[in-house]
């Protein structure tokens, strides 16, 4: 997945976001892995969660921290629509991340994006980067930006 690294950095540095991608050696598959690698909390980790439309199809990015469920009936109300759990083959045809690897940005095509208000409370974040044990950290306003999240309450503990 060295090509999907590639976009998160360029992703990166076309929004101005300064990054550096980790390698960790060893897996951030999941937001607890994650955690254990960086040496920090489970909630300073970002989770990328794509859901599918039911109605129409498109993938749709939430971001909440580590140690949050995504709100699934507020997420449907933003996305106008029913939601479902996107199957891994298309989350990876379409947006070219596998499961485990899912960045909150540097998509091959545009999605409509989303983050939980709760990721500004905290001075830095960690994400995926594009593998399964990549990962870089940011400023949460700096990277809301960069991935062109809409700020929303869509979490809870
Ligand atoms: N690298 C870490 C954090 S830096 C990471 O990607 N975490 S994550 O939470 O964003 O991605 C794992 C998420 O993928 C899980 O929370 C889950 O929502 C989703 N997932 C895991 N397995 C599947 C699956 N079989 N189908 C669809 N989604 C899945």
């Amino acid at each position: 997945m060295a090509g999907s690294i590639e976009r998160v950095a360029q992703a990166a540095a076309a929004a101005g976001l300064v990054i550096e991608v980790r390698r960790m050696g060893a897996s951030t598959r999941t937001a607890e892995d994650a955690a254990r690698e960086c040496g920090c909390a489970v909630d300073q980790i970002v989770k990328s969660l794509i859901f599918e439309g039911e109605e129409d199809g498109r993938l749709f990015l939430f971001l909440v921290s580590g140690s949050r469920r995504l709100d699934t009936a507020r997420a449907a109300q933003l996305a106008g629509q029913p939601l479902k759990r996107a199957e891994p083959r298309k989350i990876r045809d379409e947006t070219g991340f596998a499961i485990g690897g899912v960045s909150p940005i540097g998509y091959e095509r545009p999605l409509a994006a989303f983050a939980d208000r709760n990721l500004l409370g905290y001075p830095q974040v960690w994400a995926a980067a594009g593998a399964h044990d990549a990962v870089f950290s940011a400023a949460p306003d700096a990277l809301v930006k960069a991935a062109g999240a809409t700020v929303a309450d869509i979490a809870a503990e």
